[in-house]
């Protein structure tokens, strides 16, 4: 009998209810619903198993500290804030979607968006922003928000967006439009280095059920 403990990081939301089938796939089911209860902390059918309910660009610090075993977070987190120091074993294809550069209807971005040219871009993600333009050799003065940045072309704050795209109704609905792919983005399984070796036994039969499940084009990378 061990006598260990798991702790895994989720965030609630689209990650929680895409990762509930993976973890069914692994025999644990959550006892409550984050989305019902406030609670931060949550059991599972498992007295040994425990999920820590976090903000989606927190899972990888949670993981790194060892303060959760593993976590799934999505490709956009690990590349803007560092996904260093941490496993990686599972492209596990959810929560899929495309960072995108958009523009408000009508803007002329071929033409601005010329080498030597200057853009306002205001996004969540100045790293991967500041990486694509520079690629590009397009000047790029980085507005750096924390949500709702389709709002910014809209009252001048900037002329284009960076931002993460799944059926694209946001952009409609705010007279944007999508011009130019950045980067395709799905979740990961994240796992802490050291618990991968202390508590071997308990997460490889998980991580295991996690890559069958993810059937739909899911990787071991
Ligand atoms: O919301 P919060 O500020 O707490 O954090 P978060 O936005 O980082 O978390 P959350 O739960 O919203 O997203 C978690 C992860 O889901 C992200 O890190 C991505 O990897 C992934 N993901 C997949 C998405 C989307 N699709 C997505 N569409 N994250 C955000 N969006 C947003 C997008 O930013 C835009 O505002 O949804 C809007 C566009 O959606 P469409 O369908 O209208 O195109
Ligand atoms: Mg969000």
């Amino acid at each position: 009998m061990s006598e260990q403990n798991l702790t895994i990081a989720l965030s609630k939301g689209r990650i929680f209810d895409e990762t509930l089938p993976l973890l069914a796939a692994a025999g644990i089911e959550p006892v409550e619903d984050p989305e019902q209860s406030r609670k931060l902390i949550i059991g599972t059918n498992h007295a040994d198993i425990r999920l820590v309910i976090v903000r989606a660009s927190d899972v990888p610090t949670y993981v790194r500290y060892g303060a959760a075993d593993f976590g799934i977070a999505g490709r956009d987190v690990l590349i803007e804030n560092g996904g260093e120091g941490l496993y990686q074993p599972l492209d596990l294809q959810i929560a899929k979607c495309r960072m995108m550069v958009a523009v408000p209807q009508g803007f002329d971005y071929a033409a601005a968006s010329q080498p030597g040219c200057r853009l306002r871009i205001a996004t969540k993600y100045p790293d991967i922003t500041a990486e694509h333009f520079a690629a590009k050799g397009v000047h790029v003065d980085i507005i750096k928000l924390y949500g709702s940045m389709e709002l910014a072309p809209l009252v001048g704050l900037s002329d284009a967006i960076v931002d993460l795209v799944s059926t694209g109704n946001t952009l409609k609905a705010n007279g944007l439009e999508a011009v130019e792919h950045v980067v395709d983005i799905s979740s990961r399984l994240v796992v802490n280095k050291a618990a991968l070796k202390t508590k071997h036994a308990l997460l490889e039969p998980i991580i295991q059920a996690f890559g069958s499940a993810a059937k739909a084009g899911g990787a071991f990378i």
